[in-house]
């Protein structure tokens, strides 16, 4: 039988979609179009230009979870690793935590984030230019009237000169356009137009303003306070969702574009600087994996460990609470600096 032009994945692929989505499937549902009118062929572009995808997939809009659900639902299944039965779990409340690493030797930075996306709009992927703009508006007015503890100032990346938004690149403040996973699925488009980001006055919060998803509400802060990050987190979230109509399912949660984001679409996680452990891989492995946690490079996803400092972070965003997630990181992040002094203390002074 001869494959639909689609379905061509590379032989290399071993993404889930290759995995999951079948000729059957594929035929069965390539003529759907959700409301704002996205196919499975755009879903999946993604996936069949760039052989190396780890999933492939990304949603257009929050029906696209609807839309799509005979392939969408066996991916999420699978990267989340979900019980039968499973469903999103609510729990996001203020935290009590000591300082994981209050003399500041192993923790540079603590930094927690969630996407968001409005119901009403399409998905970055699926936007034209017009309703990317009306989406940066939006946010622009509810970011004005913030209560006083959560205010700060939005920036457009195109109200910048060069020289203003490298710098801006360079602190880590602005997000640069996103890579070519993200281009083929069209989140790209019109960058940097429609972009922004909104910093509170005391730059622990930060709001993304159509990155890959419509908001990343992101809290981070030097050190190990996770607890502090956390609250102030929660502070922005509960604050923008009076004013905003975030894309929720009870089932799925929060909806995002890439379906390895929904659920509590949280990334809790530290950066963290380990040289010892970074001499004994596996072990380091082991507690990672133990406390459900994730190793990636310094500069977070698909990037390489640089001096030693890694980005560790929860591996479980479904299926269990944004403070059970926290709770995960804290203990294991305790775990690791223990090995890490443990290590250091065999070689010695002056050897490591
Ligand atoms: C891919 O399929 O590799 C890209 N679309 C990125 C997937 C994103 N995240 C992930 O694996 N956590």
């Amino acid at each position: 039988m001869k494959a639909e032009p689609g379905l061509i994945f590379h032989t290399s692929s071993r993404s889930k979609i290759k995995q999951h989505l079948t000729l059957k499937l594929y035929n069965d549902l390539k003529k759907i179009r959700t409301p704002f009118g996205y196919s499975l062929d755009q879903a999946i572009r993604s996936g069949i230009e760039n052989s190396d995808s780890s999933i492939g997939i990304y949603a257009g809009d929050m029906e696209s979870y609807d839309c799509f659900s005979p392939v969408l639902l066996p991916i999420i299944e699978d990267y989340h690793q979900l019980d039968p039965g499973w469903s999103h779990k609510l729990g996001m409340q203020e935290a009590v935590l000591p300082d994981l690493d209050p003399e500041q030797i192993f923790i540079r930075s603590s930094r927690i984030r969630v996407a968001r996306n409005l119901g009403r709009f399409p998905f970055s992927g699926n936007m034209n230019t017009n309703q990317r703009l009306a989406l940066e508006e939006t946010v622009r007015q509810a970011v004005k009237t913030l209560p006083e503890k959560l205010s700060g100032t939005y920036t457009a990346f195109t109200d910048l000169n060069e020289r203003q938004f490298n710098d801006l690149l360079e602190k880590g403040l602005a997000f640069p356009k996103g890579d070519r996973f993200m281009d083929s699925a069209g989140i790209n488009r019109d960058y940097p137009l429609g972009r922004g980001i909104f910093t509170s006055r005391d730059k622990v919060i930060r709001v993304w303003v159509n990155e890959e998803d419509h908001l990343r509400i992101i809290a981070q802060s030097p050190g190990g306070n996770i607890a502090h990050v956390f609250n102030r987190l929660i502070q922005m979230v509960r604050a923008l969702s009076d004013k905003l109509d975030f894309a929720f399912d009870r089932k799925k949660g929060f909806l995002t574009a890439c379906p390895t984001n929904i659920g509590t679409a949280m990334r809790a996680g530290v950066h963290i600087h380990l040289e010892k452990l970074e001499q004994n891989p596996s072990f380091l492995e082991t507690i990672i994996r133990e406390h459900h946690l994730q190793l990636r490079g310094t500069g977070g996803e698909k990037t390489a460990v640089e001096k030693a400092v890694f980005d560790i972070s929860n591996a479980r965003r479904l299926g269990i609470s944004a403070n059970t997630i926290v709770k995960d990181l804290y203990r294991g992040v305790q775990a690791i600096i223990r090995a890490e002094k443990k290590s250091r203390s065999f070689s010695g002074p002056g050897l490591g």
